[in-house]
């Protein structure tokens, strides 16, 4: 078994520790206007009032760090997404982690962010991994690595791995610490394989086991088409922490599913004394 890593990011003022034996790390990912019509409609209007609320409510709900994506169809990403990014730094203090593509957006977002960011993401594929991991180290910020490559999503997770093995080794080469890399096994739909919630557990076991690497996920993906997605979301994200999940790609406003990430910190020994968990219940007794 390989040590567990610590992570750091920071914005300018905050500094957020992602490890193991510390409280699960929600990154927000409501920034995001792919899947969700009226932030696309908003954004393509210039207007970021839902970009604002967003951060908001997010960090309110126990986001730690915020996905930011502006992957508008036809709009000029590398504008947008500053945009974006500035709207939401006016509003939180959080770290950021950038979602794009485009290069050139990814490149514009490092220049203008003050501290360390999460670049969402890399993945195997050379032109990649030659584009966005220069990036990476040139200004000093951590990587998300995507398991998959040319090829597409291995459907193994002795294959995930592999993708996961090959993308350590290439940021190691040009220097980026091993702890700067978080690894996303890849969530997809129980809709299109019934075996995607496995495969995805499968494989954070082995890339932990082997690297001691921080492990993110974009865990609604899997209950894509099912009814009641929230109990699934939920109880997928609790498992995949078992596994050794450390920083979901979450929405923290839905309940169910922050509640799950507290009770599995709790049962995980990661809440000393419970103080997480009783402090999240009675903020619910308030609230209602
Ligand atoms: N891995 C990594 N990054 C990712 C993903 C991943 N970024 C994008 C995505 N997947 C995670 N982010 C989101 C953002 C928004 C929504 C889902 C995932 C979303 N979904 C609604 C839903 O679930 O029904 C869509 C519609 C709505 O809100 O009305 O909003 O896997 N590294």
């Amino acid at each position: 078994m390989a040590e567990d890593l610590l992570t750091t990011l920071s914005s300018k003022t905050k500094t957020v520790e992602i490890h193991r034996d510390k409280p699960c790390v929600i990154i927000g990912e409501r920034i995001n206007p792919t899947g969700r019509k009226k932030v696309m409609a908003a954004l393509k209007e210039g207007n970021f009032d839902m970009v604002r609320k967003d951060a908001e409510d997010q960090v309110a709900a126990g986001a730690a760090v915020l996905d930011v994506n502006a992957g508008v169809p036809g709009a000029d990403e590398p504008a947008l997404l500053k945009q974006v990014m500035q709207t939401v730094m006016e509003v939180t203090d959080v770290p950021l982690c950038i979602d794009t593509a485009d290069p050139d957006a990814l490149a514009t977002a490092l220049a203008l962010y003050e501290g360390k960011a999460l670049v969402n993401s890399v993945n195997g594929e050379e032109r990649s991994l030659s584009r966005v991991l220069p990036l990476v180290k040139e200004h000093g910020a951590a990587v998300i690595g995507l398991c998959m490559d040319d090829e597409g999503i291995p459907e193994t997770p002795e294959a995930r791995f592999k993708v996961a093995a090959k993308i350590i080794e290439r940021a190691g080469k040009l220097g980026i610490p091993i702890e700067d890399v978080i690894i996303d096994p890849l969530a997809l739909t129980m809709g299109a394989d019934s075996n995607a919630g496995r495969i995805a557990l499968d494989t954070i076991k082995l890339v932990v086991a082997e690297f001691g690497v921080n492990i993110t996920m974009g865990a609604s993906n899997i209950s894509f088409g099912m009814p009641d997605r929230k109990y699934i979301n939920a109880t997928f994200i609790a498992m995949a922490i078992h596994a050794g999940l450390t920083c979901p790609i979450t929405n923290p406003l839905v309940p169910e599913v922050s509640i799950a990430i507290k009770a599995a910190d709790l049962v995980m020994g990661r809440d000393d004394y419970g103080m997480a968990w009783i402090q999240a219940y009675r903020q619910r007794q308030q609230s209602q």
